[in-house]
């Protein structure tokens, strides 16, 4: 099967040498697609021909250029639409106008003062209404034909006129690629187009017995087969999934964003006049607005905590209110979740256990580049008979060991519902500094103990996000890149495997 143009690429480069692509588009007035065609075809049959792709700059007209490049600069047709005898400027600009068509830009607005600065008009005032008359006789109009010699491939511009011609926006670079050949190790003049398929038709004739068929390509790819993709926060999800699972983790039930106060704050031991509780940084339901399902005799314990105190705490002193407690919102933490699994935990005999959860929460917050309205919480819970904060520390050591990070730093904190509290901090190799990178404590005796949990259990809790660890795997600064819906969901599909360890 013939190459089209082939035979007479290879005649070309038999007599001179080498080729451009582009330059033999021009010469042939040949679209330069299709010369790269035929370029492609030629390369496919082995080392007929050398081809390297370049890259070359050239300056183009935009759309606004050609229009000029046509009927003439702005200030020209401005000069042309006034009549020798003169005319008002209204009048000038509304028959500049009606040539607009095509054009970008408003021709009278650009080209009346373009005008008047190259001393082609000037307004007269001298006799009552101004009139705009011509200053001089006739106009050459440089930059028409300075794009037209743009256009035709000659760039004989300076610098200056470039740049003046590019703030016009008449004129553009273009990145613009060919192919510069030579003739290869097996170069030829006669070269057919090796067959892809053996027809019923060749074998009924017997033609296929004189064609050259194209050999295998075992090491070609196989076509993408078109599947899902996991987003990168899932993809980092699951990789954190696998390090609680095989620290004996055991995943707890997240499926519910909308929770009551109770379990968000008052079962956690956080007062309710704390600002956490405010509308500004809590998400509250309207409808349903309250919480029905709160077991009274453990609600009573927590009631009487928070105002009398007991199991060796003075408690907070102000009047808890059920009401307070029953409004539902959207969980600002899973420790919601951690909350209603040690009670359940409480009831019928208590056994250690080891939880963990990864979802989303939701927070009223100011948003920025890295802080979105919501986030998904990484969180740990270990409760056990004994446990102190070196086991916290250890257990923290474990975790982050598992993720890469063996060099950490704690800071006390303060959490309503964990004392001590630390915040967790890592030294960044590539920031050259000590970032946050999570928060842990151990829980209250006063969110423990009315819960019924015996006395001599502790339980200790750590806490991160999801998306401040994925945003650095994938390297990204702005978490809208990330999720939300200006996402290009291209990425999902391009973003590689995780590997948080490596
Ligand atoms: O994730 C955070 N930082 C982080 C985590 C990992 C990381 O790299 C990975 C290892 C490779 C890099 C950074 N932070 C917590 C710290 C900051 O990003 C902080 O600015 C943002 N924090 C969120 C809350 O902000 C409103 C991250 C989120 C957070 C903070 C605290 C907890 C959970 C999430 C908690 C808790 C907790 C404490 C005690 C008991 C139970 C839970």
């Amino acid at each position: 099967m013939a190459i089209a143009h082939g035979e007479k690429l290879l005649k070309y480069l038999e007599e001179n040498g080498t080729a451009n692509s582009l330059k033999l588009s021009e010469l042939w007035n040949e679209e330069h697609q299709k010369i790269v065609g035929t370029v492609k075809s030629l390369l496919c049959l082995g080392d007929v021909i050398e081809a390297e792709l370049q890259s070359n700059v050239k300056w183009d007209l935009t759309e606004e250029g050609k229009q000029v490049a046509t009927h003439g600069s702005h200030e020209a047709q401005v000069y042309n639409a006034i009549p020798p005898s003169g005319s008002t400027q209204p009048e000038i600009m509304a028959q500049a106008s009606i040539l607009n068509a095509g054009f970008t830009k408003d021709i009278a607005k650009v080209g009346f003062s373009k005008a008047m600065s190259l001393g082609w008009i000037a307004v007269d005032k001298s006799s009552g209404a101004p009139k705009v008359v011509r200053k001089i006789d006739s106009i050459q109009d440089l930059v028409q034909e300075h794009l037209k010699e743009i256009a035709s491939g000659k760039n004989m511009l300076t610098n200056e006129l470039r740049t003046e011609y590019k703030k016009r926006k008449l004129i553009q670079e273009i990145v613009v690629k060919s192919y510069e050949m030579k003739p290869g190790s097996s170069f030829s003049t006669s070269v057919t187009k090796q067959e892809t398929d053996l027809t019923p038709e060749m074998i009924a004739s017997g033609s296929w017995k004189t064609k050259e068929f194209k050999p295998y390509n075992l090491n070609a790819l196989g076509t993408p087969v078109p599947r899902g993709h996991l987003h990168p926060l899932m993809k980092v999800r699951a990789e954190f999934r696998q390090i609680f699972l095989e620290m004996g983790f055991t995943e707890m039930p997240t499926n519910n964003y909308v929770e009551s106060s109770f379990w968000n704050f008052d079962a956690l031991f956080q007062p309710q006049q704390h600002p956490a509780r405010d509308a500004h940084d809590t998400f509250f339901l309207a409808d349903p607005a309250t919480a029905s399902n709160i077991p009274s005799d453990y609600m009573e314990r927590v009631k009487n905590v928070h105002s009398y105190g007991g199991y060796g705490s003075q408690g907070y002193g102000y009047d808890w209110k059920v009401e307070e407690a029953q409004k539902n919102l959207l969980r600002t933490h899973t420790t919601a979740v951690s909350a209603r699994m040690l009670y359940a935990l409480a009831q019928g005999g208590f056994k250690p256990a080891k939880y963990f959860s990864i979802d989303r929460v939701f927070r009223n917050e100011t948003l920025d580049a890295t802080h979105l309205a919501e986030f998904h919480q990484i969180e740990g819970v270990i409760a056990d008979y004994g446990l102190t904060l070196g086991n916290l520390i250890g257990v923290l050591y474990e975790f982050f060991r598992k993720l890469g990070i063996d060099k950490l730093r704690f800071k006390p904190a303060y959490n309503p519902y964990t004392e001590p509290s630390m915040e967790i901090f890592s030294y960044h190799p590539g920031l050259k500094k000590w970032v946050e990178i999570g928060n842990s404590g151990i829980f209250r005796p006063e969110m423990l103990l009315p819960m019924g949990l015996p006395e001599d259990v502790s339980v200790l809790a750590w806490g991160l996000s999801l998306e401040r660890p994925t945003m650095i795997k994938y390297g990204y600064d702005n978490i809208r890149d990330l999720v939300g819906p200006k996402v290009n969901l291209q990425m999902v599909a391009d973003n590689p495997l995780c590997r948080l360890d490596k």
